[in-house]
């Protein structure tokens, strides 16, 4: 069977998923698109070479009897919106991180999905799907450096645009901590606290950057994150995880290695596209495969995308008052409790 996928958002992620979803993924085929810029939508299906109608009406794209799922890939404050409408509407949907930019967003989704009463939502975080964060995950659940107790963190992007604010380094780039380290620790937040070093001449205005922000886990694990959107050199995701008999260190992605004009040199990548693409291949595949199954078992839920929104909604919080917030979060419906 071909799932018949309608994509709403053709932007950056969004013709990297078409692409996939279309030239690289066993199942799918893209049918139908939709943006608010018609021009963006309708180049990215010329480029991508694909026959795809264009919906000028997102609800009218998600409702076509000709789209089987949903995949939404447009800007954060759009998702829930979308996602509601494909669960009314009976289909599975992909959502891109954020599932909502707060908590209550997330709940509105996690409160319709338990009430059609069968899965549809996964959330587009990638990272357990990536091959090393899966290594250090291994290494972690072997015991090889015994409890874990202190995590220091990078995420580093080269730079962002004018429309990207302070609390957006919380809800668009943390987020994807919140989500990874929750399920690399077995463990959930108990406190946030966020702390602003000297600021970048690089950064707009309107933003504080880089941030730092202290997560405290139910088990006494701290975890210490270094966000700076601004850093020029690279797209930087570190983690190191110290417990009672070692270190463990997040694999570096696979570059080449030079002696050369006497240096020892390595490369960086410079975006998400690069350093991510197996794990979107693998999460996409896993949307595809849970559609057709008719069982969702892989991928971070609709509640994953609530837990996190919980976490980060206490994250901005902090970011405001400058003092440590406690993080509540409520136990896991039965809805979600088995993958
Ligand atoms: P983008 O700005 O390149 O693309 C977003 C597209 O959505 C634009 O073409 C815009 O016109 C369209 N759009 C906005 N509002 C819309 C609406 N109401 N209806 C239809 N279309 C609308 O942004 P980008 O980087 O592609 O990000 C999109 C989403 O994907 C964001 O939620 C972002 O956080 C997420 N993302 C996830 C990544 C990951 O690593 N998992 C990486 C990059 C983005
Ligand atoms: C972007 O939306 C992503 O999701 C990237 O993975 C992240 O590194 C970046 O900070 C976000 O803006």
């Amino acid at each position: 069977m071909t799932l018949k996928i309608g994509v709403i958002g053709t932007g950056a992620i969004g013709q990297e998923h078409i692409e996939r979803l279309s030239h690289k993924l066993i199942g799918s085929r893209v049918v139908a698109v939709n943006d608010i810029n018609e021009q963006v939508a309708k180049e990215a299906v010329k480029r991508i070479s694909i026959e795809a109608k264009f919906y000028a009406d997102p609800h009218k794209l998600i409702k076509a009897t000709e789209v089987d799922a949903v995949v939404v890939t447009s800007w954060g404050p759009t998702h829930e919106e979308f996602v509601l409408a494909s669960i009314a509407a009976g289909k599975p949907v992909f959502c891109e991180k954020p599932l909502a930019v707060t908590a209550q967003g997330c709940k509105n989704i996690v409160d319709a999905e338990i009430a059609h009463g069968k899965r549809l939502v996964q959330v587009g975080f990638m990272r357990p799907f990536d091959s090393t964060y899966r290594q250090l995950k291994q290494a972690l659940d072997n015991g090889e450096i015994g409890q874990p107790l202190l995590v220091n963190c990078k995420h580093f992007n080269p730079e962002v645009d004018d429309s990207y604010k302070t609390d957006m380094a919380i809800v668009d780039t943390f987020i994807h901590e919140l989500d990874v380290l929750r399920w690399l620790l077995n463990d959930d937040y108990k406190s946030a606290r966020v702390i602003y070093p000297r600021k970048t001449s690089k950064a707009s205005s309107h933003l504080a950057d880089p941030q730092i922000v202290i997560l405290e886990t139910v088990k006494g694990i701290v975890i210490n994150t270094e966000i700076f959107v601004n850093c020029r050199y690279g797209y930087d995701i570190q983690c190191e995880v110290i417990g009672e008999d070692g270190i463990a260190y997040l694999p570096e992605p696979n570059q080449v290695t030079f002696r050369k004009a006497a240096n020892l040199q390595r490369g960086i990548l410079m975006d998400w596209k690069k350093r991510f693409i197996d794990a979107y291949d693998v999460e996409l595949q896993a949307f595809i495969n849970n559609v057709t199954s008719g069982e969702f078992t892989q991928g971070a839920s609709a509640w994953d995308g609530y837990a996190a929104a919980v976490a980060a909604d206490a994250c901005v919080k902090a970011q405001q008052t400058g003092n440590i917030e406690p993080i509540e979060m409520p136990v896991t419906p039965a809805f979600y409790a088995q993958k």
